[in-house]
C-alpha cells in the first residue's frame, strides 16, 4: 500500500494508525537529538524578539516549550488544549492533504516525531519537529489564529472535493508558512516557516531584495511560490481577525472565478497590488540564482 511505504520512512518501524498518527517515541531520541533541539531553540530565542509578533512570543512562553530537549507533545497538548481545545499528534512527516485537513478541522496539529542531523541544522525542506513545534505550535495558542487553522482544515477537506487544493496550499504557504504582519512598531513575523528559520528571520524583515505586499485573498491564491529558497513575496496581514475573516466566505465561486485568472509569479507585481516596498529581487541576495522562476 504506498500510503504506508510512503510513512515508513520516518515512522521507524513504529506502528502507524491509519490516520498516519502514531505514540511520541520518546525513548528514540537521542542525546544528540536533544542536543539539536537546544541549538535550535537556543539561535532563534536569540534572534526572535523584536521581529516576532507579540502573539507568537506569548504563545511560546505560554506553552512553555522548553530548551533543554525535544519537548513530550502529551504535556504540550494538555497545556495547549486547555487555552484553545487544540491537540498535537505525532506523525512520521508530511502526510496526504487530506489526511492534514482531516486533522486541522477537528483541532488536531500534525507534528512530525523526529529531528534534523546536525548537518542539516540551517536548512530541512521536509517539516520536523523543530519547525512543526516552534514554529506552529505557539500560535495556535492565540483563539483568532487557532480559529483560522481550523476554519484552513475544515476549507481544505471542501478544496479537495473541489480540485482546488492548490489554491489553498498557496494560501496556506503565504500565510501559516511565510507571513507577516503590521504592527505600530513595525513589521512583524508570524510565519511558521520564517520564525523557524535562522537567515529567513532576517531576510524577511530587513532585506531589500523581496516585495512585501498587503494581503489580498485572491491574489495569494494566484500567486505560485518556491519551496526551496527564501519567498520573492512576502504577503503582510494587517490582523489575525483579517486573516479569519478571509476564510469566511464560501470558497467554491472563487475557485471557479480563479479559473478564468492567470496565476502570478512569485516576484511579480500588479496594478493593485497594495505594494509596502516594491523589492530588487537582486538575486544574489535573495539566493534566487538563475533557477527558473516560480
Ligand atoms: N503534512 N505533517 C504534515 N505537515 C504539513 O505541514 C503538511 C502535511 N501535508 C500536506 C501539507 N502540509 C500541505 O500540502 C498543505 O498545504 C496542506
Ligand atoms: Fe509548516
Amino acid at each position: 500500500m504506498a500510503a504506508l511505504a510512503y510513512a515508513d520512512q520516518h515512522s521507524a518501524g513504529l506502528p502507524l494508525r491509519p490516520d498516519y498518527t502514531l505514540d511520541q517515541p520518546r525513548q528514540r531520541y537521542t542525546a544528540e537529538d536533544h542536543a539539536v533541539w537546544r541549538a535550535l531553540f537556543q539561535r532563534q530565542a536569540a534572534l526572535l524578539p523584536g521581529r516576532a509578533c507579540d502573539e507568537f512570543l506569548a504563545g511560546l512562553t505560554g506553552l512553555g516549550v522548553a530548551a533543554d530537549g525535544v519537548p513530550d507533545f502529551g504535556r504540550l497538548s494538555d497545556v495547549l488544549e486547555k487555552a484553545t481545545g487544540w491537540r498535537i499528534v505525532a506523525v512520521p512527516g508530511l502526510v496526504p492533504d487530506d489526511v492534514f485537513f482531516g486533522h486541522l478541522a477537528e483541532r488536531r496539529f500534525p507534528v512530525t516525531w523526529w529531528i534534523r542531523r546536525r548537518d542539516q541544522i540551517d536548512y530541512i525542506q521536509e517539516p520536523d519537529v523543530f519547525h512543526d513545534i516552534y514554529g506552529h505550535v505557539p500560535l495556535l495558542m492565540n483563539p483568532v489564529f487557532a480559529d483560522y487553522m481550523q476554519a484552513y482544515g475544515q476549507g481544505g477537506l471542501k478544496a479537495a472535493r473541489l480540485n482546488a487544493l492548490h489554491r489553498l496550499a498557496r494560501l496556506y504557504w503565504y500565510t501559516v508558512e511565510f507571513g507577516l504582519i503590521e504592527t505600530p512598531q513595525g513589521l512583524r513575523i508570524y510565519g511558521s516557516g520564517i520564525l523557524s528559520s535562522k537567515s529567513e528571520s532576517v531576510f524577511c524583515l530587513e532585506s531589500a531584495a523581496p516585495n512585501r505586499i498587503r494581503f489580498d485573498l485572491m491574489r495569494v491564491m494566484r500567486t505560485r511560490y518556491r519551496i526551496d529558497t527564501f519567498q520573492k513575496t512576502y504577503f503582510v496581514i494587517r490582523s489575525f481577525d483579517e486573516l479569519f475573516e478571509a476564510t469566511q466566505p464560501d470558497f467554491a465561486p472563487l475557485y471557479r472565478a480563479l479559473e478564468a485568472l492567470p496565476d502570478y509569479g512569485a516576484a511579480d507585481l500588479t496594478a493593485s497590488d497594495g505594494v509596502i516596498n516594491r523589492g530588487t529581487l537582486d538575486a544574489k541576495e535573495g539566493g534566487w540564482g538563475d533557477t527558473a522562476d516560480a
